[in-house]
């Protein structure tokens, strides 16, 4: 029978619409109604089990699926048997200690002799441990942030991403445990066939993720500030110039960051660049 890669994706929740898409930006279909426990693709070797994220990093250790797509924060705090085989750039988040308001925080030594609650033990205990901050972690599964305004602990420790969640229950952001962001994580030993998959599916990422904030650009501009265009714009190897029936003038195609066009674009018009057009680029191979 020929292999197939299990990958086990988020069945609802912040990880979820961004893992789909992912996977369909690699060119993989498959039937995501919400509804379905599993699906197989229609064209690659494939099958998506969408699970609860906290069970993703069990069932990859023991073999039930290949792959999964986690935050890096959940894989932090289990300790599977994984291996992480890439960084994908999106739910990033940050676990952070939380106090309140009012509360005079100076260092990272003022938590010592406190009580934090969170969902985070391991990740926590850690950072108190490197820091040698004696602290009591009071775990708790859900609601976090309400902890100490019901007096159930004196500070939090809980992952943020605008802060107007810390803000609302009236604490402040005052350090920083862990960056996260989502991963895909493989079972430490896939067969030959299994990597062979996971392998073109890193390459189909890669290219997605080459192209991730890169536009396509194309211009006129007379033919004696090509030079000069061309150190602005130098693209993936060299920009392509080809002549325009108006003699004197070129059109030049290259790709830029988004970021980066807006610091050129002035420098661009500056040098006799018009006519310009920005496209989107869907996947770069290198
Ligand atoms: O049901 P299931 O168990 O599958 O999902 P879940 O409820 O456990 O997880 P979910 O969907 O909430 O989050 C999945 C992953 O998304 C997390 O493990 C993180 O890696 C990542 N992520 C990114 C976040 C956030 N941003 C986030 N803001 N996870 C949670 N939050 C919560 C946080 O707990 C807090 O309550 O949002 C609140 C803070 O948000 P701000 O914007 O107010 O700071
Ligand atoms: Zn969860």
């Amino acid at each position: 029978m020929k292999s197939i890669l299990r990958i086990a994706i988020q069945k609802s929740g912040r990880l979820s619409e961004d893992s789909i898409k992912l996977i369909k930006e690699c060119s993989i279909d498959f039937s995501s109604n919400g509804a379905t426990l599993k699906s197989t693709a229609y064209n690659f070797p494939m099958e998506i089990l969408f699970l609860r994220d906290d069970d993703i990093p069990g069932y990859v250790a023991d073999g039930t699926a290949d792959v999964g797509i986690i935050g890096e924060n959940v894989a932090a705090e289990q300790r599977k048997n994984v291996t992480i085989v890439d960084k994908l750039g999106f739910s990033k988040c940050r676990l952070s200690i939380g106090v309140p308001r009012a509360f005079d925080y100076k260092d990272c030594q003022s938590l010592n002799g406190l009580k934090i609650a969170t969902s985070y033990p391991n990740i926590l205990s850690d950072f108190l441990f490197d820091r040698q901050i004696k602290a009591t972690i009071h775990e708790i599964s859900g609601s976090v942030e309400i902890a100490p305004s019901i007096g159930l602990a004196d500070a939090v420790c809980d992952i943020v991403s605008s802060g107007s969640t810390l803000i609302s229950n009236g604490l402040k952001e005052v350090e920083t445990v862990f960056h996260s962001e989502a991963i895909l994580i493989a079972h430490p030993n896939l067969s030959s066939e299994k990597k062979e998959i996971l392998n073109d599916l890193l390459f189909r990422i890669s290219s997605i993720k080459n192209a991730k904030n890169t536009k396509y650009i194309l211009l006129n501009a007379p033919d004696e500030s090509l030079e000069k265009i061309i150190q602005l714009l130098p693209g993936v190897k060299s920009p392509t110039i080809m002549p325009l029936a108006q003699k004197g003038w070129s059109s030049l195609h290259s790709v830029v960051k988004e970021d980066e066009f807006w610091e050129v674009i002035g420098k661009l018009r500056d040098a006799g660049a018009e006519g310009i057009l920005v496209l989107p680029i869907e996947k770069i191979i290198k």
